[in-house]
C-alpha cells in the first residue's frame, strides 16, 4: 500500500488539532494541555507533543497525518516530526496579528518538506477576522520563495470536505512531482 506523511503546521490556534480531527479516519492521537498562554491565544487547551491520524485517499492509498504543536518553545517536537514527513500542509490562521509573517516562518523552518514532496497552504479562521487577501499572499510567497509552487485556499479546519479538497490537492502534487520529476528549485541564486 502506498503511503504519505504530512505534516501540518502553523502557529498556534491555526486550527492543525482541528484539521486532523475532522480528516481522520481512526481515533486521534491528541496531547493537548491546559493552555496558559491564553492572554495570545483564547482557546482552552494547546498542543504539546504531536497529533496523529490516518485517512485513506485514491486506490488505498494511506496518508499519516502528524501536527505539530504551535508554540515555540517545544519547536524540539518539530526537528523530530520533520524528519519522517514527505509534504506540509502549512495553515495560518488569518487573525493572527502578522500572518503573512507566520506563513513565510513555518515554510522557512519546514523548507525541507516541500524539497521532499510539495507544501498546500489554508488560510483559517477569515470569518473571524479577514486577513491577507491571497494575491497578498501569493506576492508575498513570490518575493520570498521565487519558484516555488504552493496552491493556497481559503478553509475552515472544522469542514471535512474543505480539508479533504486541501489534503487531495497536496498528494496530487507530490505524486506528480514524483511522476514527472519536476525539479525543486534553489534556495536562492
Ligand atoms: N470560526 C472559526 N474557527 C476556527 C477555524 N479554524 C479553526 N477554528 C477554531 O480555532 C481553534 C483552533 O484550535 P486548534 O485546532 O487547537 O489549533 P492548533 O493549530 O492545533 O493550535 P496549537 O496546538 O495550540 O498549536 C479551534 O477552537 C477551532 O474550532 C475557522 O476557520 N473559523
Ligand atoms: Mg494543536
Amino acid at each position: 500500500m502506498a503511503e504519505h506523511v504530512i505534516l501540518f503546521t502553523g502557529p498556534m490556534g491555526a486550527g492543525k488539532t482541528t484539521a486532523i480531527q475532522s480528516l481522520s479516519e481512526i481515533e486521534v492521537v491528541r496531547t493537548e494541555a491546559n493552555n496558559s498562554e491564553r492572554h495570545i491565544v483564547d482557546k482552552a487547551t494547546t498542543t504539546v507533543a504531536l497529533d496523529y491520524g490516518e485517512i485513506l485517499v485514491g486506490a488505498q492509498e494511506k496518508v499519516r497525518l502528524y501536527g505539530i504543536p504551535g508554540q515555540r518553545r517545544f519547536n524540539f517536537m518539530w526537528t523530530i516530526l520533520k524528519k519522517r514527513a514527505k509534504g506540509m500542509v502549512l495553515l495560518v490562521n488569518s487573525d493572527s496579528p502578522d500572518p503573512i509573517g507566520e506563513m513565510i516562518f513555518f515554510l522557512e523552518e519546514f523548507r525541507v518538506l516541500y524539497d521532499r514532496g510539495g507544501v498546500v497552504i489554508g488560510v483559517t479562521r477569515a470569518d473571524v477576522m479577514p486577513g491577507p487577501t491571497l494575491a497578498e499572499i501569493y506576492d508575498a510567497l513570490e518575493r520570498t520563495n521565487p519558484g516555488l509552487v504552493i496552491p493556497v485556499f481559503t478553509v475552515d479546519p472544522r469542514v471535512r470536505n474543505q480539508m479533504q479538497n486541501l489534503l487531495l490537492t497536496l498528494v496530487v502534487n507530490i505524486e506528480m512531482r514524483a511522476a514527472f520529476g519536476v525539479p525543486t528549485v534553489a534556495r536562492s541564486v
